[in-house]
């Protein structure tokens, strides 16, 4: 018997190809929709850690692509999780699992309907996993799903293998919206919502 999904979700994956433009290093990987579809994927294919540098995973809502042109992004933003340089690969592995079966396991309640997808940034400068959401102005929904993250990195149970964890597995969260990040110059992005997971 399989176990359907609420919604079928595509896979992607950006490769290190830097020769080519952005659009063409992305590639579907699968479409899924039952929680076996999601695990065979899952346990065949590298986990974020395994990546090259510049390379990304990402996972959206079927009909949604996950790039910042599409209607459904043009006016969205993320919640980031900045990976910081050094920190160990199981770490980054358990935030990406954790946060990918929260979404596909429909764990954000209503605001799913904000939800777009999932991304990971692998990078050496310091790695990003982030959720993009529809609506950058939707202050109420953005927090409902910012809690929701800071709940699941909190709860996370280290796998197999894996003593011990930092707690929490990150400090922060920060909700930028897409329109910034893609006019970045400098530093200079402005950040519009923070949750601190640790108390200053
Ligand atoms: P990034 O991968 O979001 O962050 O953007 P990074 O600076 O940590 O690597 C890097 C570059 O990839 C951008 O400056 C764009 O050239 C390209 N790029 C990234 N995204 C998410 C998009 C997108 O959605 N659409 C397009 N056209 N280019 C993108």
């Amino acid at each position: 018997v399989l176990h359907p999904l609420k919604r079928r979700w595509t896979y992607w994956y950006l490769n290190d190809d830097r020769q080519v433009q952005w659009e063409d290093r992305l590639k579907k990987v699968c479409t899924f929709e039952t929680v076996e579809e999601f695990w065979a994927l899952y346990n065949n294919i590298r986990p974020p850690s395994g990546l090259n540098n510049t390379c990304d995973y990402n996972v959206f809502k079927d009909n949604i692509q996950p790039m910042w042109e599409v209607p459904e992004n043009a006016n969205g933003g993320r919640w980031l999780i900045n990976i910081e340089k050094g920190t160990s690969p199981a770490v980054m592995d358990l935030i990406w699992l954790e946060i990918l079966i929260a979404m596909i396991g429909e764990q954000f309640g209503e605001e799913m309907e904000q939800i777009c997808g999932l991304v990971c940034n692998v990078r050496n400068k310091g790695s990003k996993i982030s959720v993009w959401t529809r609506d950058c102005n939707a202050e109420e929904s953005i927090l409902k799903i910012g809690m929701v993250i800071k709940q699941k990195l909190t709860s996370a149970v280290p796998p197999k293998g894996v003593e011990s964890l930092p707690r929490p597995l990150v400090a922060q969260l920060k909700y930028e919206d897409h329109a910034s990040c893609q006019n970045k110059s400098g530093s200079t992005i402005k950040c519009k919502h923070t949750i601190n997971l640790v108390e200053p």
